[in-house]
């Protein structure tokens, strides 16, 4: 087979790019908008760097045409956006507010106007600050009220979205936001954490059955996780079960519930100091396990581990911050390393073949259940050169080389409808505050102005072609 022929994707495929609310709209204060926990998180100082808050962001709320446009002109034939919960119910219950949910339908609109797919998220992260103030996620009434917004969304959108994504990625919200703390609403609490993973489970459950109860059946729903792939350092046996374990608390946790209908035997047992799971009540784990549509996986960097004990010396990777508080519960006999390799702008080692194990690995687990690739890519230090073009040779190389990935889990027998670039265009990157570039687009945060770098031009060619150019061509 000749290069250019193994690089050629299915012609249904889509060729997408991603982004989410509270980290590209702004407009925190209109049409009936409440502050979300990442309004109070990045206003309380020291939470992100150099205090950047969300306020204006990329103004995408009042730059939406102009940005649809700057989508079809790179021939995306796919957009998936978050909802912003607190602009559709500024408490969190209670009926919905048409202004917030209007500017959704404008959105979906001018997408499906240009040929766009839209994929909408309800959860990206961003909670209405009063469901935090009784509680947050580890309240079992917060995954209640999240069917009765995603029951609101449905019925707003339902007739023109056919991509559902209940949550993006449990992992971040239950072990960033509520053990180490690194994401709103900042908690460092690993017992309340795998509370707040039930409950996320079980919002993506009753969400995705209040969804069906309002949507035309032939609509497709999802869920996005952060799949770790989790590799041991060595093959003795105290790494294989640190590696294991981690892989518990990552995956397991989610896609025990959600695919198989229970909590893996070993991640009980691995997290008993800490609780007995009486939060698990009957018939929560058939509410989890409804059979999903389609699977979204959102891939970055590995995961490389030991047992602490026996850990030789060498670069440690956390990969969440500053934190003294370890997002992994009752994993002190864990060590993280950092994987080999070159490093992209946040310190994540660039390894392609983490994506195609990924695939594999769901293909196997969920054998006939679609996987989109719901978010990949990579920060640089962009900057525009004195012609006012943006060159980012390096996202080009890391694109070319994941897309790759994901064409051969294709050739392998992987059934992968679709790619979502992570992310559409520069935004704010939560803790690390707009210090980190991950868009295809580049934003001047002085002007906004919107500046589509090298990799925007090369993605636009592979998405027209359907099939990838070399790394230097555009
Ligand atoms: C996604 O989170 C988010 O959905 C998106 O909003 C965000 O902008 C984007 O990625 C970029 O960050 O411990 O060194 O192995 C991804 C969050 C990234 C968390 C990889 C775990 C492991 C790094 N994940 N990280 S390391």
């Amino acid at each position: 087979m000749s290069d250019l022929m193994a690089a050629t994707f299915p012609p249904a495929f889509l060729w997408g790019a991603a982004t989410s609310a509270y980290q590209i709209e702004g407009a925190v204060r209109e049409d009936g908008r409440t502050p979300s926990i990442w309004d109070t998180f990045s206003h309380t100082p020291g939470k992100t760097a150099g205090g950047d808050t969300g306020d204006i962001a990329v103004d995408h709320y009042h730059r939406y045409r102009e940005d649809v446009a700057l989508m079809a002109e790179l021939g995306l034939t796919a957009y998936r956006f978050s909802v912003s919960w607190p602009r559709v119910q500024p408490t969190g219950r209670g009926p919905a507010v048409q202004r917030g949910l209007d500017f959704y339908r404008r959105l979906v609109d001018e997408l499906l106007a240009h040929g766009i797919k839209p994929a909408v998220t309800l959860y990206h992260w961003d909670l209405p600050q009063e469901l935090e103030d009784a509680g947050g996620w580890p309240e079992r009434d917060t995954a209640y009220r999240f069917a009765e917004y995603a029951q609101i969304v449905g019925e707003a959108l339902g007739d023109r979205v056919e991509q559902w994504i209940t949550l993006n990625e449990p992992w971040c919200s239950a072990f960033l936001g509520y053990s180490s703390g690194v994401h709103a609403p900042g908690r460092t609490e690993p017992a309340a954490a795998l509370r707040a993973a039930h409950h996320l489970n079980l919002a993506h459950g009753l969400g995705a059955t209040a969804l069906r109860s309002v949507m035309p059946a032939r609509n497709s729903v999802a869920i996005s996780l952060n799949s770790s792939v989790v590799r041991p350092l060595s093959q003795q046996p105290a790494d294989l079960a640190a590696a294991r374990k981690i892989d518990d608390l990552a995956n397991g946790v989610f896609h025990g519930p959600i695919l198989h209908g229970a909590y893996p035997q070993s991640l009980l047992e691995a997290t008993a100091s800490l609780t007995d799971w009486p939060y698990v009540r009957d018939g929560d784990l058939a509410v989890i396990q409804q059979p999903l549509d389609a699977l979204g996986l959102n891939y970055y960097t590995p995961t490389l581990v030991s047992a602490a004990e026996s850990a030789p010396p060498g670069p440690r990777a956390d990969g969440h911050g500053s934190s003294d508080h370890s997002p992994w519960p009752a994993a002190q006999d864990v060590a993280f390393h950092q994987t080999p390799g070159e490093r992209t702008e946040m310190g994540w080692t660039i390894d392609p073949t983490g994506l195609h194990e990924l695939i594999m690995r769901y293909t196997r687990e969920a054998p006939g259940l679609p996987l989109y690739i719901t978010e990949n890519g990579a920060a640089y230090d962009d900057k525009p050169e004195s012609d006012g073009s943006v060159h980012d040779p390096e996202r080009i190389a890391y694109l070319h080389g994941h897309l790759s990935a994901v064409h051969r889990a294709i050739a392998d027998g992987a059934d992968v409808r679709g790619y979502y670039l992570w992310s559409l265009m520069d935004n704010f990157e939560w803790a690390y505050g707009y210090g980190k570039r991950f868009g295809a687009v580049y934003v001047d945060y002085v002007t906004l102005e919107r500046i589509p770098k090298s990799s925007a031009h090369w993605y636009a060619r592979a998405a027209r072609t359907g099939k990838l150019p070399e790394v230097g061509e555009r």
